[in-house]
């Protein structure tokens, strides 16, 4: 009798977790802000004024060293949402068509779509023609619900009483405080079709949904209340050796945005950097929007939170005001993730992460099977002890010049970066984070050194994407 009853106790308590698994798997809201470097209030060495996203760091685990891929949007977005590296998607620039190069990819949300969850976008995940409104480049298969992308030109009316400082830009704008709500901007729009889209949604299915946030990106556009909170004369700027530069290989120091050539006079540069800042919180405060409608709506214990970025972006750091740099400004995202019953507290990994990391680790959460492309890996047990360790190494690749083309490919571990161009022969750098945590003094022509380089040479050649071979003559 004792072993029946034990026995339908096990059946039951079997039945009981497999029916309330299958019955509730986590839901999902991924938030993506665009050209997002990791100087915010929750990462300590902030200087954007960011509540909503510091609330949700504190209640979730922070990833102190998260690392894109590859420091452009398309590529970026192109790894993060298949799991795989730029060397597997080719996708290397923002023209490149991940459908093209890999007929009948399977995508981040396809796949959840494809495992029972209700999926929607609101924004720009995967990458789109912007500012074009072209969607060409997002994925149709994966959405049961998305939002056109309108970029908001023309833009609302700048405030009166705007700081002025001529930008020199021939073209469009580069930064520009608004006489406008918020909602008059595509990301208010975004939050408010979010927070409608989770008022309305199917309760009877666990919903994947993606909220892409455009700004950062340029123009730094937001509405003034966004630029009060940074007086003009209180804007840093960067404090750096005045030869940081001498030691930077031509291709590191090159690829500026064209037109962005803004950013020549002390004004110009605290006008550029406020201008950002002001959009950072703009975005912060859509991004609260819609995390307070996930706890109004009782969400909270039932939705996985992510909140990251594409890759970084440079506020004038050796010299450079822009993305697709491998310096830590650029390679280096805001990541945070907020799991039910996992990890939680405000806690911090310095753990070596990557973007790649996101689809396997959302796969691990919510029960959805891990599909064999992925190249990334779980962070589950980050989450749980924020002394786990995912990654010996991480990699960042980038591709720029005008004149020339360069590929560079970047290996950061606890203590080094190592960068290389053109497989090396146009320039090679190495970083000691340990004493130089600003990448200052290039160690690459440090004989003393060669032993380390060698060794990060050998672990960055199978993960990078092989450089193309040196043209005759050079
Ligand atoms: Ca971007
Ligand atoms: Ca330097």
């Amino acid at each position: 009798m004792k072993l029946r009853v034990n026995f339908c106790l096990l059946i039951s308590s079997f039945v009981s977790s497999a029916w309330l698994h299958a019955a509730a798997p986590p839901n999902v809201l991924l938030i993506v802000s665009d050209d997002l470097n990791a100087r915010l209030g929750c990462y300590g060495e902030g200087i954007a004024k960011t509540p909503n996203i510091d609330g949700l760091a504190k209640h979730g685990v922070l990833f102190e060293r998260a690392y894109c891929q590859f420091p452009h949007c398309n590529p970026s977005r192109s790894s993060f949402l298949t799991g795989m590296r730029p060397r597997t998607t080719r996708v290397t620039n923002n023209e490149d068509s991940l459908y093209q190069n890999i007929p009948g990819v399977m995508t981040l949300p396809r796949w959840f779509r494809e495992h029972g969850y209700a999926t929607a976008r609101c924004g720009k995940i995967f990458h789109l023609g912007v500012p074009s409104g072209d969607e060409s480049m997002d994925d149709p298969r994966a959405w049961d619900f998305g939002t056109p992308f309108k970029d908001e030109r023309p833009y609302p009316k700048a405030r009166a009483s705007a700081v002025k400082v001529e930008t020199g830009k021939k073209k469009g704008i580069g930064w520009q405080e608004t006489e406008c709500s918020d909602d008059d901007l595509v990301d208010g729009n975004f939050a408010r079709t979010a927070v409608e889209w989770l008022e309305r949604r199917d309760a009877a299915r666990p919903f994947f949904l993606a909220v892409g946030f455009h700004r950062p990106h340029l123009p730094l556009v937001a509405p003034a209340k966004y630029f009060d909170l940074y007086p003009f004369d209180a804007i840093k700027l960067p404090d750096e050796p005045a030869d940081d530069v001498d030691d930077i290989p031509p291709p590191a120091r090159n690829g500026a945005v064209p037109g962005y050539a803004i950013t020549t006079t002390p004004d110009q540069r605290r006008a550029a950097i406020r201008a950002y800042l002001a959009t950072v919180s703009f975005m912060d405060a859509q991004a609260g929007r819609v995390l307070d409608a996930v706890q109004r709506l009782g969400l909270s214990e039932s939705t996985i939170v992510i909140f990251m970025s594409d890759h970084g972006w440079h506020l004038g750091e050796h010299g450079l005001w822009h993305k697709r740099s491998l310096f830590e400004e650029c390679a280096r995202v805001p990541f945070i993730i907020r799991a039910p019953g996992a990890g939680g507290n405000g806690r911090h990994s310095a753990g070596l992460v990557e973007l790649l990391d996101l689809f396997p680790t959302l796969c691990d959460l919510t029960g959805v099977p891990a599909p064999a492309q992925i190249e990334g890996k779980s962070l589950r047990p980050l989450l749980n002890d924020p002394a786990a360790i995912a990654h010996e190494a991480v990699v960042t690749e980038a591709r720029r010049g005008t004149d020339a083309e360069f590929w560079g490919r970047s290996i950061r571990t606890p203590r080094w970066r190592y960068t290389e161009w053109n497989g090396g022969r146009d320039g090679v750098e190495l970083y000691d984070h340990d004493a130089d945590p600003h990448e200052f003094a290039n160690l690459a022509g440090d004989e003393r050194h060669a032993g380390t380089i060698s060794q990060l040479k050998k672990m960055l050649a199978p993960l990078a994407i092989t450089p193309a071979p040196a043209k005759p003559g050079q």
